[in-house]
């Protein structure tokens, strides 16, 4: 059997950048199937990914009932994806913040690991475009305090752009994992590596969004800051 990649993408309000996304996206390689969880977007993001779906067997779409946040989004796609035959799962934003032509150095980089994380702090170096000032030093020092919480020695504990191997999202108790917002990276990626899991840093570039509203909040933040502590402490108790 031929290999297959299941690149999931969760959306709320990408009408501008779905269709591009999605094309561009299958194009890297033939192995890659795109699945889009949309929270039923305001937008009609939905309605274009069902259209497409229904033009492309490569192309899949997941709906909720509403906006229920990123991490949750994730977990449907992870589950629904376990339910089929996909090899490797892998996570992207909707906004090109994830420039699709990586994905062959993800499908690359996973044959010798469990997990690949598109880095965008590896080795000391920064490699974000047209974010703010502020915004840099928040998600540079939230991650220099994540890996010093946890002790997990990733450059980039919160980005979105990664590669899971099947096995990795099998053995990770799904309805267990409790983040939502970054957490939620912090918290896979805390899980792959307490578990053993050989994991690798790829450089990406990552670009800030040009098109579509941020849905960035305070309270995505906030989470972050006591959940790393809760990682540390279930470790601590073994129960990851
Ligand atoms: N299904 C679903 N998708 C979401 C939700 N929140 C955000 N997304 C999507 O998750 C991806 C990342 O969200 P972004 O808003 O780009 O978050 P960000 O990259 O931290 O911030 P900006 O790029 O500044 O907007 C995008 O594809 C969003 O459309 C949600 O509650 N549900
Ligand atoms: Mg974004």
């Amino acid at each position: 059997m031929a290999e297959k990649a299941l690149v999931v993408v969760p959306t709320y309000n990408e009408r501008e950048n779905i269709e591009r996304l999605i094309e561009s996206v299958l194009q890297q390689d033939a192995r890659i199937e795109v699945l889009v969880v949309d929270d039923a977007s305001p937008d009609g993001t939905g309605e274009i990914v069902d259209r497409m779906a229904g033009e492309n067997p490569r192309v899949h779409g997941l709906h909720r009932a509403g906006k229920m946040g990123l991490g949750t989004a994730y977990l449907a796609g992870f589950k629904w994806a376990l339910e089929r035959d996909y090899d490797y799962v892998l996570e992207m934003d909707a906004d090109f913040s994830h420039d699709p032509s990586h994905l062959p150095q993800f499908l690359e980089a996973i044959r010798n690991a469990d997990l690949v994380l598109g880095s965008r702090y590896r080795d000391g170096k920064v490699t974000v475009v047209n974010w703010p000032m502020t915004r840099l030093l928040l998600s540079y020092f939230a991650n220099g305090y994540a890996r010093f919480v946890t002790g997990a020695p990733l450059d980039d504990l919160t980005g979105g752009f990664k590669c899971f191997r099947r096995k990795v999202l099998e053995s990770i108790p799904l309805d267990e994992v409790r983040s939502n917002g970054y957490a939620f990276q912090i918290e896979m990626n805390f899980r792959a590596w307490k578990k053993g899991y050989r994991i690798v840093e790829i450089p990406i570039v990552f670009v800030d969004r040009t098109e579509g509203e941020s849905k960035m909040s305070k309270k995505i933040v906030r989470e972050a800051v006591w959940m790393v502590w809760r990682l540390r402490w279930w470790a601590l108790r073994g129960w990851v």
